[in-house]
């Protein structure tokens, strides 16, 4: 089914959809299931000062590539044109491009965590986490929706 912004999600499911041939609704316990990386952040707030976080989950990458999106998977060219908008239940959200997190190009190990400090993220949600990131804004906690996009809709 291809959730819709009508559609209320239970708490901590996230919806994945947009240019993609398998929208799906995923739970934590979904997201655990798949193979787990693990890593520690430290970065730098504005208004909370240094922040360090320790963090357990897919890869962003294997989440969205299990979606299918539309492009030509063995053509590299064509996979540089999808964006990725990822929102936080307040309303936050950050763009990434296939392109940073594509191991042919940036192969930024982004992660989409189920644990955080070794508590579950199971009632809250996932969190994005971006490591390498300097600044806090794109370890999104709480995240409600991932939309995967082709860059068409920008040319139209
Ligand atoms: N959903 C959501 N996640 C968010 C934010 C936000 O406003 N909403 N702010 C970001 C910013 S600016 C920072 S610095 C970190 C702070 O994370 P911490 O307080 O858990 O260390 O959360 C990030 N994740
Ligand atoms: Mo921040």
């Amino acid at each position: 089914m291809q959730p819709t912004s009508t559609d209320l999600p239970t708490d901590g499911q996230v919806a994945l959809s947009g240019d993609v041939r398998v929208p799906a609704w995923l739970s934590v316990a979904t997201l655990r299931s798949m193979p787990q990386r693990e890593t520690t952040v430290r970065f730098e707030c504005r208004t909370s000062g240094l922040r360090r976080h320790y963090f357990s989950g897919p890869l962003l990458l294997d989440v969205l590539r299990a979606a299918e999106p539309t492009f030509d998977p063995g053509e590299r060219k064509d996979r540089l044109r999808f964006l990725i908008s990822v929102l936080g239940r307040d309303g936050h959200r950050a763009v990434l491009s296939w392109g940073e997190i594509d191991p042919d190009f940036g192969h930024t190990p982004a992660l989409l965590a189920v644990s955080m400090d070794c508590r579950g993220l199971d009632d809250e949600g996932p969190h994005l986490v971006m490591p390498g990131d300097r600044c806090g804004g794109r370890h999104i906690s709480q995240v409600t929706d991932i939309r995967v996009y082709a860059d068409d809709r920008l040319w139209d």
